[in-house]
């Protein structure tokens, strides 16, 4: 009777650890433990390894390591790249990585907490790839680029699940926009008004990574619009950093995908589509023109010309400069 009691027990927690590998972990492969790990307990088996892991909010993988009884289970946090273990077909320890993508809106993987079959996301990602807690504020930091200039950025941890660095920005008309090639390609503004970060920044954030991006629009009488990409990149300075947009979702018209394929163009630097003229001149701004305009954020602030003004077509027509603007950018993990 106590024999089979104990069967049973032990078939259970197998089916348990079973369903636990497959929603919340998946297996890495085999690897030798690394020696900067968070916390190394004694197991009975892989559930005791997963359960560890589970209840170490900074647990993020985790080695579980020997055959036999008890053994061993080394457990991570993110700081810590797994890829940098070599993974081998054969070894001692197996390693598994925390998976779970929570069921929020916007499928932003995350940490999860499953507590009697209700997940509850702990965590969502900022600018620099971290994983925090989900209240985290909007903040700015400083990155270096290539170049071995550093620049401070502005992370929006607030609009939809955060993580966006922020590119340009507008909203009471205290900068001028109306500037030159070298002025768009280096940036000018206030980071902490109005400002553009600069071409040259924007193609080194997007040339590595899957970026997104996101439009937030308000107009004269403070409703706001936005319209979001899921593909973002410009190329380098050698090309114009041509823009490419694709993916449009959002509530106000996609007045970019127009503008996807073509390179900046600023009252200096002619390179649009238009034999007999610049459209920057045109129209007082700097954008990916073509011949011309869909949509022209950098123009003038607060004129409400045809096509002069800040304007996005599809939401507010050429006859409406937009009292605020925001483009930003963020790498997707997912
Ligand atoms: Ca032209």
């Amino acid at each position: 009777m106590a024999l089979k009691f104990i069967v049973f027990l032990g078939c259970i927690s197998l089916l348990f650890a079973a369903d636990y590998t497959s929603s919340l972990f998946d297996f890495v492969g085999f690897v030798n433990p690394s020696d900067n790990f968070l916390a190394l307990t004694i197991v009975r088996n892989q559930l005791g390894c997963f359960s560890a892991c589970i209840g170490n909010d900074n647990c993020y993988f985790f080695d579980y390591c020997g055959n036999s009884s008890p053994t061993s289970c080394f457990l991570y946090d993110r700081s810590i790249n797994s890829s940098d273990n070599t993974v081998y077909t054969k070894g001692p320890c197996q390693q598994y990585k925390l998976h779970k993508i929570c069921e929020n809106e916007n499928t932003l993987p995350c940490r999860c907490e499953d507590n009697l079959g209700i997940e509850r996301c702990l965590y969502k990602y900022d600018c620099n790839g971290n994983l925090v807690p989900l209240n985290t504020s909007s903040y700015t930091f400083v990155r270096t680029f290539s170049d071995g200039k550093s620049r401070e950025l502005i992370c929006n941890m607030t609009e939809d699940n955060g993580g966006w660095i922020v590119f340009q920005r507008r909203f009471d008309g205290s900068t001028d926009f109306y500037r030159n090639w070298t002025a768009y390609t280096n940036g000018f503004g206030d980071i902490d008004a109005e400002f553009y970060l600069g071409n040259q920044i924007i193609f080194e954030i997007t040339k590595d990574d899957n970026v997104e991006l996101r439009v937030d629009l308000v107009d004269k009488t403070g409703e706001s619009g936005y319209a979001k990409y899921s593909y973002f990149s410009i190329s380098g300075p050698e090309d114009f950093y041509r823009l490419y947009v694709n993916g449009y979702s959002g509530n106000a018209g996609d007045s970019l995908r127009y503008h996807s394929g073509q390179r900046f163009t600023t009252f200096d630097e002619d390179n649009d589509l238009l034999a007999s003229n610049n459209c920057a001149g045109m129209y007082h701004g700097a954008w990916w023109y073509q011949s011309c305009h869909h949509s022209s954020l950098n123009g003038e602030y607060g004129n409400d010309g045809y096509g002069s003004g800040p304007n996005w077509y599809h939401w507010r027509g050429y006859y409406y400069a937009l009292n605020s603007t925001r483009m930003m950018i963020r790498v997707r993990r997912y």
